[in-house]
């Protein structure tokens, strides 16, 4: 029988005891949509799904979702959800969720062989992992714990902190550092809102904005096109932004360095640059003949091809660029910073086109979020004294000394650190909201896994990770939590939002916070009370915390309240970095690099792995607009409309190797193999295999998702962080998509 959303809920819904009310609702979802929501209660609350964090009016009936909808006066979403977030009841009510603490009996660890889970209670779970915790860190040191989690709340922050956890990666690393690294020393932070809608050109170097629904980027860029800014796209592959830009040029896999660069020595040769905010606020004059000396060899004419875009293109949309302004390069996340092992370098390199557009934190550009501050657990009750941390870093971060200050981590070197430099050290870990999917090839980092004695994995489903797992702990998710969300991605002025949970989670699942504050009680226990003696309590915690920003006298009130926001103002800032000699200018040269084993210009390098004799062909990967990567395949809705992926690859390589739409490919890289159907399209280039992230997951009780696809990331080698300071990668870009392939028929 094929799956559909309705044959779905026959099927799982009459045998669901947790919610068969729910399923009734959830059945009416899209009539209810776009009827009228009489007789409903109406919340507001906060998306969690992506960082856009847009606004929610959620309605219930007898305490059920029945549907999500965006959240007027709200300026993430601007009154609308995307396909994933007015899915997410799809999430909340999975009945595949996780329902108990579970512990394995079956000693094997292996993908897709069964742990013999049994349910145990949370009052033995936590018992148990503090144990493990207490006993590890008395015979081994706080060096052999590793948590794989958000910084996030500020109660688990308290408990890591406690502890004197030395190794914790998260997806940070694998997704932004190098922004961050590059923005502390370039403009002195992150310059994370985009203000498009005043812009009056856009160019952007990947990002595929329209497809990627962070919708407080979307609308701003739609706004822009609207009001009759040009947009220019480079991506190798022909994508939804390709589509709504102006001018799409491809690209060679990992060259959009050589565009950048050329473009760079286009404005300051023919000193189109901004020279208002560029003498005023740069150090440019400062270093002026270093930096035109170093960039006058990039001419349009070397990145012709060796990224294969026309030089006279490239010539002509640097002059547009620097003369059509406000003008905006943005660098958020992964396509730039992480990609490839050149990023750093990348990152670096737009971040003077911005500078040289003039318009870092100016109308139209790159600007600092000016968000209300949400004081943390610290704040409102100050802890005793953190012990310092002492130990080895497993991922080798303290060998990159600008990732290594920013107390960022390194998933692509975390296998290897387990495996072949520390061998045996990680005796614990513990793992929130991450996947062994999201590491490049996550077969060696499972490998990895199954070397350490004991791992809790904290989940809302039966993920992946969990054949790995002692212990699983399930999850609630943001539908269910309560919270103060201030967002950091728009918010030209303060504007928050109560997360407010929409119901209890589901049978025995917990949040984050009661993990830390349990375990606290029993391995840290002077972290977790109150000046009064007590224990801290994340409810009064919340109140307290509306309080000290005056916005209320509990979170109720600002429940209440809804949005709250304090208009103000934009005033550009006129000082910018902070560290030592940069006397508050942006620096396009950065002096400080040079001591920390880094460039202080830009120069040009390829990325790591280059097509050859054995794999002639580019391998790269792409988020479904309608999936958030590992977590949305088994929403029934979400699974509806996308439920694996596929080889897509140019018809011109289809009938070079006699493959035909539909059949079976392998493919092979240096990291491992995958099998998928092919589909061809003429909006992949010849060169390269293009890949959906997100699937392949294994576990047979994920009903949807389980078996469907294959993980793009089983072709994407890690690496060493030896072999990163070869390659010059000193902002530790990840090098997610750094892989090249072969292709044969099945
Ligand atoms: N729907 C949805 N949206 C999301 C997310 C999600 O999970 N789902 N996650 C969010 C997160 S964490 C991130 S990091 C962003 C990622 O957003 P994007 O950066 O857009 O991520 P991808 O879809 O992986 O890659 C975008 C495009 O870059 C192209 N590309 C590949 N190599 C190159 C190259 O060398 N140069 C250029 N110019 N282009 C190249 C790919 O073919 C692909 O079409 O999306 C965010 N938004
Ligand atoms: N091969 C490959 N790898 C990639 C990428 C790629 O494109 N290709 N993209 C990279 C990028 S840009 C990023 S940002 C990272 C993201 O990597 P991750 O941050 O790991 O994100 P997801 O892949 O969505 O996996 C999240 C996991 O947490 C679980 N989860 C979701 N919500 C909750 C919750 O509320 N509570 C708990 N406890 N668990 C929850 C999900 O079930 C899933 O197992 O992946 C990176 N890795
Ligand atoms: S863009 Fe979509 S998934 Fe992200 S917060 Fe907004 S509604 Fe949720
Ligand atoms: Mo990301």
């Amino acid at each position: 029988m094929a799956l559909t959303r309705r044959n779905w809920l026959k099927t799982t819904g009459a045998g669901l005891a947790a919610a068969p009310a729910a399923f009734g609702a959830f059945d009416d979802y899209f009539q209810a949509a776009s009827g009228s929501p009489a007789g409903m209660t109406r919340v507001v609350t906060a998306c969690g799904i992506c960082d856009s964090l847009c606004g929610i009016q959620a309605h219930l009936q007898d305490g059920v979702v029945r549907f999500l909808e965006g959240l007027p006066g709200d300026m993430c979403g601007r009154g609308k959800l995307c396909g994933k977030g007015a899915a997410g009841a799809g999430q909340m009510y999975d009945p595949d969720r996780l329902k108990y603490p579970m512990r394995r009996t079956n000693p094997v660890k292996e993908w897709g062989v069964d742990p013999g889970w049994v349910r145990i209670s949370w009052q033995e779970a936590l018992d148990e992992i503090a144990f493990r915790m207490k006993s590890t860190v008395d015979a081994y040191g706080a060096e052999a714990l590793l948590f794989v989690t958000r910084p996030a709340p500020d109660v688990w922050v308290r408990f890591m902190k406690a502890i004197g956890v030395v190794n914790r990666v998260d997806h940070r690393d694998e997704c932004f550092q190098t922004d961050v690294v590059i923005g502390k020393y370039t403009v002195g932070g992150k310059v994370w809102g985009n203000d498009f809608d005043n812009s009056n050109y856009i160019l952007l170097f990947g990002w595929d904005i329209l497809a990627k629904n962070k919708l407080v980027y979307t609308h701003g860029i739609v706004e822009a096109r609207k009001k009759g800014a040009k947009v220019v796209h480079f991506s190798p592959n022909y994508t939804a932004t390709s589509r709504f830009s102006n001018e799409w040029f491809t690209i060679k896999p990992g060259t959009d360095l050589a565009v950048a660069l050329a473009m760079i020595q286009v404005i300051i040769s023919e000193n189109l640059y901004n020279k208002e905010f560029v003498d005023n606020y740069t150090n440019f004059a400062k270093y002026e003949a270093e930096i035109r000396a170093h960039f006058a060899q990039y001419t349009p004419e070397w990145a012709e091809p060796i990224s294969g875009v026309k030089a006279d293109d490239i010539r002509r949309i640097a002059r547009e660029f620097a003369s059509n302004g406000p003008a905006i390069a943005p660098a958020h996340k992964k396509t730039l910073c992480a990609n490839y092992t050149n990023g750093t370098q990348l990152v670096h390199a737009i971040s003077i086109l911005n500078i040289l557009a003039g318009t870092i934190d100016r109308p139209g550009g790159r600007y600092f979020p000016r968000s209300f501050e949400v004081p943390g657990v610290d704040a409102i009750y100050p802890p005793p004294a953190y012990p310092k941390p002492a130990g080895r870093r497993v991922d080798g971060r303290d060998k990159l000394p600008l990732v290594h200050e920013i107390d960022q981590g390194m998933f692509s070197t975390l296998a290897d650190g387990m495996l072949n430099k520390y061998p045996g050290m990680i005796k614990f870990s513990f793992w929130n909201i991450y996947t062994l999917l999201g590491f490049p090839n996550p077969k060696r980092m499972a490998e990895a896994l199954k070397t350490v004695d004991f791992t809790v994995v904290m989940d809302f489903l039966p993920a992946d990770t969990t054949f790995f797992a002692d212990i699983v702990l399930p999850s609630a998710i943001y539908l269910e939590s309560n919270d103060i969300v201030p967002r950091e991605y728009w918010n030209k002025y303060p504007q928050l939002l109560p997360r407010v949970a929409l119901g209890a989670p589901p049978f025995e699942a917990k949040g984050i916070g009661y993990v830390a504050l349990e375990l606290g009680k029993r391995l840290c226990p002077d972290y977790f009370k109150t000046p009064d003696g007590g224990w801290i309590n994340l409810n009064v915690l919340l109140d307290e915390k509306v309080k000290h920003m005056r916005l209320g006298d509990s979170f109720a009130e600002l429940k209440a309240k809804g949005l709250v926001e304090k208009p103000q103002p934009f005033t550009p800032k006129t000082s910018f970095v902070t560290v030592a000699g940069a006397e508050g200018k942006c620096q396009i040269y950065v002096p400080q690099f040079v001591s920390k084993g880094a460039e202080p210009l830009p120069s040009w390098r390829p990325k790591r792995d280059l097509p050859n004799d054995q794999y002639p062909y580019y391998y790269i990967t792409f988020i479904p607009a309608i999936h958030r990567r590992n977590t949305t395949e088994n929403n029934p809705i979400l699974h509806e409309m996308m439920p694996t992926n596929q080889a897509i690859i140019n018809p011109a390589m289809a009938a070079k190797h006699g493959i035909v739409e539909g059949q079976k490919v392998l493919l092979r890289s240096r990291a491992g193999q995958i099998e998928l159907p092919a589909h061809l399209s003429e909006t992949v280039p010849p060169d390269a295999v293009l890949v959906a992230h997100g699937f392949g997951h294994v576990s047979g009780s994920l009903s949807l998702a389980g078996g469907k696809g294959a993980r793009d990331g089983d072709l994407v080698p890690d690496a060493s962080v030896d072999e990163f300071i070869a390659l010059g990668n000193y902002g530790g870009a990840s090098g997610i998509m750094d892989a090249v392939c072969r292709i044969e028929p099945l």
